[in-house]
């Protein structure tokens, strides 16, 4: 048997698909499937869809409440020359010495009066990285080998504000939102060591060693964070919890989806560039595919979703499906032209796919009557939103500007 497994071929990985013309022809599920009214999706279709996803692609989040004491860790009145306040409180979870942490840093702004609104998403590399203000406490656990696209941080003092073009401070909160993030390695350092390491272990069941096959990976656990942020700022009487926004970006923006569609305290979403496993259609196979994120991420997904490599016409739902478990609430889907690995067609395809729940729920899905993509910088700002900007992967201010005018007008 083992020899009959060494000589069998390697399986021939395709080449990556750029070009229209080859995405192949498939069908999509259904997000509706026989529902006719709101309260059919409301008490049933959409728990069956959640199901879906925590069975099939991100596992299961455990339900169970975990101890978390927050406590201050800094404070400074007068940030960004009296602009803002910033502050930063450590959330920990569970009990003991070394229990997992999750450090947040917020803005809010001095020129008008709380409880503030705020967006709320975790960072690549350590909150020091999205501004240059000294003082930001640097990040204390894992952040070598940390995503691409930020300069070397390794939570170094040269780190600061290596990351500040994505997170325009300075835009939200002259429009009056406050601004949240924390280090997306806190929760669990984004490596396959197994499950050993991050929040995972803190829900292993007496003799249980790692996530089973139906139970959360990375992302489900970066989620996780996020609503842990939003208990947080539920008990924070500067914060107006009924108006965060779950923003985030790539590998990150997989995660904000995922937490907006399992936490319905979270009043707007936002994907920005998320791609395959977040708002890109997983049946296109066009730029980055399912068999090609489950091989190189291993631990981003549940066991279950590496069924489906090669094999997507069997996934029981697709990533519009995801977006639709956010209805009725806004939804901001964004893609950059050169960001092609995250297919920006299936991104806008998802966000079109997700409309009809919007509608079935009586508001305004995405304001477009064909599939024809709006034109680059021709943001769709309606309740579900969608623009292309030109550029390639990343945040930008032109990102947040238009976050910002969705927020103006729906949050
Ligand atoms: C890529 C990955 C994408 C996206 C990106 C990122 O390597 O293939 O799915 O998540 O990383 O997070 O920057």
């Amino acid at each position: 048997r083992r020899l009959r497994m060494t000589l069998s071929p390697q399986p021939e990985i395709p080449p990556t698909l750029y070009d229209e013309e080859l995405v192949p022809a498939y069908t999509l599920p259904d997000p509706l499937q026989g529902v006719t009214s709101a309260d059919d999706w409301r008490a049933r279709r959409r728990a069956e869809t959640l199901g879906l996803f925590e069975e099939h692609v991100f596992g299961k989040t455990p339900s169970a409440r975990m101890a978390v004491r927050a406590a201050p860790r800094s404070l400074d009145p007068h940030a960004l020359g009296g602009r803002a306040t910033r502050k930063e409180v450590t959330l920990t979870f569970g009990p003991g010495p070394d229990a997992p942490h999750l450090d947040l840093l917020i803005y809010l702004p001095n020129h008008v009066a709380g409880p503030h609104p705020l967006f709320v998403g975790l960072n690549f590399g350590g909150n020091h990285t999205i501004s240059a203000e000294a003082g930001i406490l640097l990040p204390t656990g894992w952040v070598d080998g940390a995503a691409p696209m930020v300069v070397d941080h390794r939570a170094s003092e040269a780190g600061r504000g290596a990351a500040a073009s994505r997170w325009a401070i300075e835009r939200i909160l002259a429009r009056g939102y406050g601004l949240a993030t924390a280090f997306y390695g806190d929760l669990d350092p984004d490596f396959d060591d197994g499950f050993q390491n991050g929040v995972q272990p803190l829900f292993y069941r007496p003799g249980q060693t790692r996530p089973a096959a139906n139970e959360w990976g990375a992302i489900g656990a970066w989620a996780w964070g996020l609503s842990r942020a939003l208990d947080y700022f539920e008990q924070d009487p500067q914060v107006d919890a009924r108006r965060v926004a779950v923003m985030g970006h790539s590998r990150l923006g997989k995660a904000a989806v995922w937490a907006g569609a399992q936490d319905e305290r979270f009043a707007m979403v936002i994907s920005n560039n998320s791609g395959c496993g977040g708002a890109a259609l997983s049946r296109r196979c066009f730029g980055e595919t399912v068999e090609r994120i489950n091989t190189r991420f291993p631990h981003w997904f549940c066991d279950n979703f590496k069924q489906y490599n090669f094999n997507e016409d069997r996934l029981p739902v697709d990533q519009h499906q995801l977006l639709a478990l956010v209805a009725p609430r806004p939804l901001y889907v964004a893609s950059a032209v050169e960001d092609r690995w995250s297919d920006p067609r299936g991104e806008f395809l998802g966000a079109l796919h997700a409309s009809p729940v919007y509608q079935l729920l009586g508001v305004e899905g995405l304001a477009r009557d064909s599939d024809e993509m709006p034109g680059i910088a021709q943001p769709v700002l309606s309740r579900l939103a969608y623009h292309i900007r030109g550029g390639v992967h990343d945040v930008t201010d032109y990102d947040w500007d238009r976050y910002l005018d969705l927020a103006d007008r729906y949050l």
